[in-house]
C-alpha cells in the first residue's frame, strides 16, 4: 500500500498514478499532456463522472521540483478525491458538475534530479546554449509580462525566465491543454514554502478585475485551513504579498479567462523551508485540502 506519510521517488509516484486509475476506472483516467525535456511523461489525473468537456478545475503541483511537500500532498489529494466521491456531499456535488485535473509532478526532470544529485534543484533540466548553467524557472516562463521585472535573463539565475515564453515543454504542454480544453474555471498552482494564498497579478501592480472576489474567497480558504490546526496563512495579490514576479503561471491563466486562478505556498514559514520533515506531510495535506475545497466549492457555485 502507498505510504502517504513519506516522500517518494518519481517512479513511485508514476506507479501510484497507474494504481489509482486501475482501482478506480470509472472515476480516474490518466492523460499524458506531453513530455519533459528528458522525455518523461507529463501525467495528469482526470477525475470525471462522465460527460463531455464539463467545466474544469486544474491543480498543478511541483513545477518547482524541490518543493517536496507539494508532490506528497498531491498523491494524498488524489486518494482523498476517490475516497470522498459518493460519501462527502460537497466533493460529490463538485464532481457531479465539474471535472478535476491534477498534475502531481509538473517538473519530473527536476524532481528526479532532487532525488539523485541536488535536493535543492528548482528549475527545469534543459541546457542553455552558451552557458554551463542548466535550466529555466518554469514559473517565470509563461506569456504574462514575460521578460519584465521579477525574473532574470541570466541562465545561471534561479529565476531565469528562459529564452522565450513557453520555451519549456513542461510549461507549453499545460498552455496547450488549457487552450484546447477551453472550459477551465479554476486553476490552482501549488508551491511551497511561506504559507500564503496568492492571486494575480505578479507582473503588474494593476489590480486584476476580480480582485475583491478573489480576495474574499482567499480569506474564506485560509480561514477554513486554519480551522484544522490553527496554522496562519497570509493572502493577497502576488506582487503585494510575496514579491514582483513576471512570467508566472496564474497571471497567464487569469489573462486566459480562468477567473479562479490561485497560487498556494504551503508549509512552513522557513524553519525547515523546502526540507519539511515527513511527519508534516499529512497535516499539511489535510489543512490544504480544506482551502482547496473552499475554492472548488465556490467555483462550482459560480459556474
Ligand atoms: O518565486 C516563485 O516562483 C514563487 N515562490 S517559490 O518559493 N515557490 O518559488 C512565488 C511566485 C508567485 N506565483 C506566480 N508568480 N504565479
Ligand atoms: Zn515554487
Amino acid at each position: 500500500d502507498y505510504d502517504y506519510s513519506n516522500y517518494h521517488t518519481i517512479a513511485d509516484i508514476y506507479a501510484f498514478q497507474d494504481m489509482l486509475v486501475a482501482e478506480n476506472p470509472n472515476l480516474v483516467s490518466k492523460i499524458v499532456i506531453g513530455q519533459s525535456y528528458q522525455g518523461r511523461p507529463l501525467n495528469v489525473l482526470k477525475f470525471s463522472t462522465g460527460g463531455t468537456n464539463k467545466p474544469g478545475i486544474w491543480l498543478d503541483i511541483g513545477i518547482h521540483s524541490r518543493e517536496w511537500v507539494t508532490q506528497a500532498c498531491g498523491t494524498w489529494f488524489a486518494k482523498k478525491i476517490v475516497t470522498d466521491y459518493g460519501s462527502d456531499a460537497a466533493l460529490t456535488a463538485i464532481l457531479d458538475k465539474m471535472d478535476i485535473f491534477l498534475e502531481i509532478v509538473t517538473n519530473p526532470d527536476g524532481y528526479y534530479y532532487t532525488h539523485t544529485s541536488n535536493r535543492m534543484w528548482r528549475k527545469t533540466r534543459k541546457p542553455n546554449p552558451g552557458s554551463s548553467c542548466i535550466g529555466t524557472d518554469p514559473n517565470r516562463n509563461w506569456d504574462a509580462g514575460f521578460g519584465g521585472p521579477g525574473a532574470s535573463d541570466s541562465p545561471c539565475s534561479e529565476t531565469y525566465r528562459g529564452p522565450k515564453a513557453n520555451s519549456e515543454s513542461e510549461v507549453k504542454s499545460i498552455v496547450d491543454f488549457v487552450k484546447s480544453h477551453g472550459n477551465l474555471k479554476a486553476f490552482v498552482s501549488i508551491h511551497s514554502y511561506s504559507q500564503m494564498i496568492l492571486y494575480p497579478y505578479g507582473y503588474t501592480r494593476t489590480p486584476c478585475k476580480d480582485e475583491s472576489e478573489l480576495h474574499n474567497l482567499a480569506l474564506k480558504a485560509i480561514t477554513d485551513l486554519a480551522s484544522l490546526y490553527g496554522n496562519s496563512y497570509r493572502y493577497g495579490s502576488i506582487i503585494n504579498t510575496i514579491y514582483q514576479a513576471s512570467g508566472g503561471t496564474i497571471d497567464w491563466t487569469y489573462n486566459q479567462g480562468v477567473k479562479y486562478s490561485y497560487t498556494f505556498e504551503l508549509r512552513d514559514t522557513g524553519r525547515y523551508g523546502f526540507i519539511l520533515p515527513a511527519n508534516q506531510i499529512l497535516p499539511t495535506a489535510k489543512e490544504t485540502w480544506l482551502a482547496l475545497m473552499a475554492i472548488m466549492e465556490d467555483t462550482k457555485d459560480n459556474t
